[in-house]
């Protein structure tokens, strides 16, 4: 890049997580599908991604969002989502982030649209500028009770599961879900996912499970059934309760009778905050519902200069 390059975002979080918008001035993907789109960006404008999320503009929380034009004329806009280390095929708090940033910015009012994403489209529904409930992609368990050996840890048992992202659910780990732990729960369910990937273990098609989910008891049984950490592929963990990792919970909840169609499941994060989901079965699929608030923090112009070393990120 020769000149002086500006890329305006918006960001917002959700429960606590970032999202960080391009919704000007980000790469010409071309007027394939969202899944060609995606390809595009990651082979030949990999360099955007890391100079949106990435230091010295960024950190390893923050989830990017490109905003295009979608394929499907019923879709009110398509969304490629990324983060430190690559691509995410959905993300659950970044669609209620670009739900309440396409609020914002005047696009849609409330009620009910679609999105496309590169795993399939989904469906918002914007209560206020804030408060937005998501019909995610259809979810299922693919293995239960799954037995890992993990190096320094000893024997994980846990269900395998797609929500839009692969997941790793475990219950019984010993393990106490607090702020204060962090460090040891990343750690800790780093450990798992290398175990996992070194022992072939996989989701459906040999994709691999990148997210590690690690579950205990609420702060409050007043308020959330469950408390969650998720560890996301770039190593750092979800502030939020995870819109696809909570939709891999419903799924595995609902396969093991334990969550009724329209029932609310009320999931906090490790930083307490709640998303409520429920699920609905459609055409005999699993359809997830997620409810929860977005907050917008910032619109910024970027300023990518050619003679910044760091003006594509720390790689
Ligand atoms: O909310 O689905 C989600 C998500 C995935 C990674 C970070 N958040």
């Amino acid at each position: 890049m020769s000149e002086i390059t500006q890329i305006k975002i918006i960001d917002s979080h959700t429960g606590g997580e970032p999202t960080r918008i391009i919704v000007q001035g980000g790469p010409d993907l071309g007027d394939g599908n969202l899944t060609q789109r995606l390809k595009v960006f990651r082979d030949q404008y990999d360099h955007y991604r890391r100079a949106v999320v990435n230091e010295p503009r960024g950190s390893d929380v923050i989830v990017g969002a490109m905003l295009c034009k979608p394929v499907n004329s019923d879709c009110v806009a398509g969304v490629i989502f990324f983060n430190n280390v690559g691509y995410l095929g959905m993300c659950g708090h970044g669609t209620i982030g670009l739900a309440a940033t396409l609020a914002h910015m005047g696009i849609i009012e409330q009620g009910k649209h679609l999105i496309e994403t590169p795993v399939g489209i989904v469906e918002i529904n914007l209560f206020d500028q804030n408060l937005v409930a998501i019909n995610n992609v259809s979810s299922f368990r693919y293995k239960k009770n799954v037995t890992i050996d993990v190096p320094e840890i000893g024997k994980i048992t846990g269900d395998i599961a797609w929500g839009g992202n692969w997941f790793f659910l475990v219950s019984e780990h010993g393990q106490d879900l607090v702020m204060a732990n962090v460090d040891q729960l990343t750690n800790f369910a780093w450990q798992i996912r290398k175990a996992l990937t070194q022992q072939g273990i996989t989701g459906k098609d040999n994709q691999e499970i990148d997210h590690i989910e690690l579950f205990g008891p609420p702060t409050d049984t007043h308020t959330a059934d469950s408390k969650n950490f998720v560890l996301c592929p770039g190593k750092a963990y979800d502030r939020s309760p995870c819109g696809t990792g909570t939709s891999a919970k419903l799924a595995c909840l609902f396969e093991d009778g334990k969550l009724q169609e329209n029932q609310v499941w009320r999931q906090e994060s490790i930083v307490g905050s709640i998303f409520e989901g429920s699920v609905k079965l459609i055409d005999n699929k699993m359809i997830p519902t997620i409810k929860g608030s977005a907050f917008i923090n910032a619109e910024s112009n970027f300023i990518l200069n050619p003679d910044d070393p760091f003006q594509m990120g720390i790689d």
